[in-house]
């Protein structure tokens, strides 16, 4: 008897841990542009993390390398917040487990080099960076707004055209070690990939040339994804290139 209700607590805790998250839209300069998924959003079947960063999953999740059939417009120097929930979107209550404190990542592709590829390969440049600051982890802060992640700002130097905008949720409760040294220890990152027609007078193309399979890696430093956020610590450094401003 005790042995099953130790099964069924176990079991409970197994699938709140695997309690994840899903993009929903975004909101432009305050603006909600409603229900994006599999409109502008590559959606994928799960709310799942990605764990192995080797994987083409790490780019836009497992169905990164299928476009959606619609495009946000926005213009360049536009400012996005993107939307996540775990499972209701209707209630802003329902975000994200808040175990899972960690970094929100922003990062662009130019559509025509990302697609019809999934995202895979030297393409991105990284637009916004909100780790740990004022205290406090970007997803926890997600959690206390609603899902509604902090703006990120398209640069206004933007050059106009089509491009894949990639948001992460990189949620480091189990960073704390690699999966290659012990497979119970991983940063989890929810990738999201949504489609973007942007419109302005600028000329700036985002050229970092970032490959997610090459740049998040356990080999070396591994700096921001192996990481302890239950000890005390003065700052995290989040994981990929500087932030891209356009200049
Ligand atoms: C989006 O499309 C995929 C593939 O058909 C499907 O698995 C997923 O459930 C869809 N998501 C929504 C929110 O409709
Ligand atoms: C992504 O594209 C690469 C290269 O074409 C392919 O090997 C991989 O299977 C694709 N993955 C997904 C998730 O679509
Ligand atoms: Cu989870």
């Amino acid at each position: 008897m005790l042995l099953s209700l130790a099964t069924v607590a176990l079991a409970f805790f197994a699938s709140t841990a695997s309690a994840h998250v899903y993009m929903y839209g975004v909101s432009i300069n305050g603006k909600d542009q409603g229900d994006g998924r599999n409109k502008t959003i590559r959606s994928p079947t799960t709310n799942a993390p990605v764990t192995d960063f080797q994987s083409a999953d790490i780019a836009c999740h497992d169905l990164g390398g299928v476009a959606a059939p619609n495009f946000v417009k926005a213009a360049a120097g536009d400012r996005l917040a993107f939307r996540w929930f775990h499972y209701n979107p209707e209630d802003p209550g329902d975000v994200i487990d808040a175990s899972h404190k960690g970094a929100i990542l922003t990062y662009i592709a130019k559509y025509a080099a990302a697609s019809p590829s999934n995202g895979t390969g030297p393409v991105w440049s990284k637009l916004d960076e909100q780790g740990f600051e004022g205290g406090e982890w970007a997803t926890i802060k997600l959690i206390s707004n609603g899902g509604k992640a902090g703006e990120v700002t398209l640069p206004k130097a933007l050059a106009p055209d089509k491009y894949l905008i990639r948001q992460e949720l990189l949620a480091l409760h189990r960073a704390d070690g690699n999966p290659k040294d012990d497979p119970t220890r991983a940063a989890e990152s929810y990738p999201s990939c949504m489609q973007f027609d942007v419109s302005g007078s600028g000329n700036a193309v985002p050229d970092q040339n970032f490959d997610f399979n090459k740049g998040y890696s356990y080999d070396g430093a591994a700096t921001g994804l192996v990481f302890n956020i239950h000890i005390p610590f003065d700052k995290y450094t989040p994981p990929g290139p500087k932030v891209w401003t356009g200049n």
